[in-house]
């Protein structure tokens, strides 16, 4: 090959990271290229019209265009043990991630958070913290706003919080935050790795460059990522663990979250329900705190923290009934936090996209908290067989469906659940067209 012919980068991938990356690339003079497989590609037009120099090439990876690349940036949703990408890594051609690039662009301090649940409500709150405190901070990743363009977008904030998904921290290397965050590890996305081991491991490499790490001990398969060369700072939903400095403690029968054995506040001040809420706010200090924020712009935060929609969000109180909706819970052990976190009997309606899990760990949960269950979608049997020696189940179609029956099978006082533990893919284009078409349905049902 001509020297001519190479290229600095070949995107594959031209969704909201891709065009992300062919942007910060085209912006700093590199020759890139992009490639696809799908014949049409969400940014495929916008980068034609802004950026006609970039060579696109659609309709499947591109091998030729691969081969001439410096660095392969890969988009986080293309499985790296794809053929093309598995021959362009035995070429020894690194494969690098877009939160790579941001890592090498950016100067002011990084908050990172990864987990397999509650990375966004973390991410949310530690940008509310550093609102509180007067900081005007970059807050995106994972959870919408990819990190170059916020890079591109706020090139002076003093502080980027970025949620980052297992995907993205896969093909990163020069990340250094100031705080790293592993909220926990449950099974999800084992269609993307051989086993949970593997899982794990790119969770972990959130840590890698952290000049703090921030861990969950009560979860062993966070607790196993501590390094002894690394500080790392423990949060914890137990009471009396030693080695948290972040925890929730018992003050005269209240539980309250407090900062090595002192009280910062009541739980019950917390707006947002649940105790993995409690744990999500643990987590949001102790990373707010190792960014340099103030303790009582913090917990002023939280105090005023609501939420965010499809992650346990109160829809509406219809028949004497309350409506929730969890459409977020896209895996089982976030569908058995929202169902663990009622205080009401629970109709839990769930199903869509199983992606392989077993629905086991929601058999104990709905034992104890349970009405009934609807299951939905086109995994609803693996879902009913796991509850049916507990609660009555009943098998619809659809979720339109599903709201008719739940509101059958539910009492005044109940509250009715959507917490599918399932991807909504079978279905819905995404979560949040899920969680929209339950808020039509409720919001539709006769007032009283
Ligand atoms: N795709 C192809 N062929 C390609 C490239 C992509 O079929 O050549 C498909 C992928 O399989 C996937 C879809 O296109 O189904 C989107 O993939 P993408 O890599 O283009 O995604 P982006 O649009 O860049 O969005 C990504 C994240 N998506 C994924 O990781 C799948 C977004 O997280 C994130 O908000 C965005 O970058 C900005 O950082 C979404 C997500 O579902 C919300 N994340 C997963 C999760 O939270 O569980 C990890
Ligand atoms: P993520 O960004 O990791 O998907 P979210 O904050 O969007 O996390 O929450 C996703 C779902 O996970 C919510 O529906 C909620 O029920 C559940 N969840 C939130 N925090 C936790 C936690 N700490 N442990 C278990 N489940 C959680």
């Amino acid at each position: 090959k001509t020297p001519d012919r190479a290229l600095d980068a070949v995107v594959v991938g031209l969704g909201t990271s891709g065009l992300a990356c062919v942007r910060h690339l085209s912006a700093a003079g590199h020759r890139v290229a992009a490639t696809d497989t799908r014949a049409e590609a969400p940014h495929a037009m916008t980068v034609r019209e802004a950026h006609p120099e970039v060579d696109l090439s659609l309709g499947g990876l591109d091998e030729t265009l691969l081969e001439r690349a410096e660095e392969i940036v890969l988009s986080p949703g293309v499985d790296a043990r794809l053929p093309a990408l598995k021959r362009a890594a035995a070429r020894r051609q690194p494969i690098i991630s877009e939160i790579e690039l941001f890592a090498r662009s950016v100067t002011a301090p990084v908050v990172a958070i990864t987990g397999s649940n509650g990375k966004s409500t973390v991410t949310r709150m530690v940008g509310a913290m550093a609102e509180a405190a007067g900081v005007e901070a970059a807050v995106g990743g994972n959870l919408g706003q990819p990190a170059l363009d916020l890079l591109a977008t706020y090139p002076a904030a003093p502080l980027f919080i970025l949620e980052l998904s297992s995907f993205q921290l896969e093909h990163t290397d020069s990340l250094t935050p100031v705080a790293a965050a592993v909220l926990n590890l449950s099974p999800d996305h084992l269609d993307r790795y051989d086993d949970m081991a593997a899982y794990g491991a790119a969770k972990a490499r959130i840590l890698k460059g952290a000049d703090r790490a921030i861990l969950n001990v009560n979860d062993a398969a966070v607790r196993a990522m501590a390094q002894r060369e690394q500080t790392t700072v423990w949060f914890s939903d137990q009471p009396g663990d030693a080695r948290a400095s972040w925890a929730i403690e018992q003050r005269a029968g209240e539980a309250w979250l407090c900062r090595s054995g002192e009280g910062l506040m009541a739980q019950a001040d917390l707006p947002l329900a649940g105790r993995h809420n409690a744990i999500n706010a643990l987590a949001a200090l102790a990373l707010g705190d190792a960014a340099g924020l103030p303790i009582t712009a913090m917990v002023r935060a939280l105090r005023g923290f609501s939420g965010l929609p499809h992650r346990g969000e109160t829809v509406v109180q219809r028949q004497g009934r309350t409506w929730i909706n969890d459409s977020k819970a896209t895996n089982v052990a976030a569908a058995v936090a929202a169902v663990s976190g009622m205080a009401e009997p629970v109709v839990l309606m769930a199903g869509g996209d199983a992606k392989g899990q077993s629905f086991e760990p929601l058999t104990a949960a709905m034992a104890s908290a349970g009405r009934a269950a609807v299951v939905f979608g086109q995994d609803a049997a693996a879902v009913a067989e796991a509850l049916a020696d507990v609660v009555p189940v009943a098998v619809v179609a659809d979720l339109d469906a599903a709201v008719e029956r739940a509101l059958a099978l539910s009492r005044p006082g109940d509250v009715v659940l959507l917490s599918p533990g399932c991807a909504s893919l079978d279905q819905f284009t995404d979560y949040r067209a899920r969680g929209e078409r339950f808020r039509a349905l409720v919001e539709g049902l006769a007032d009283g």
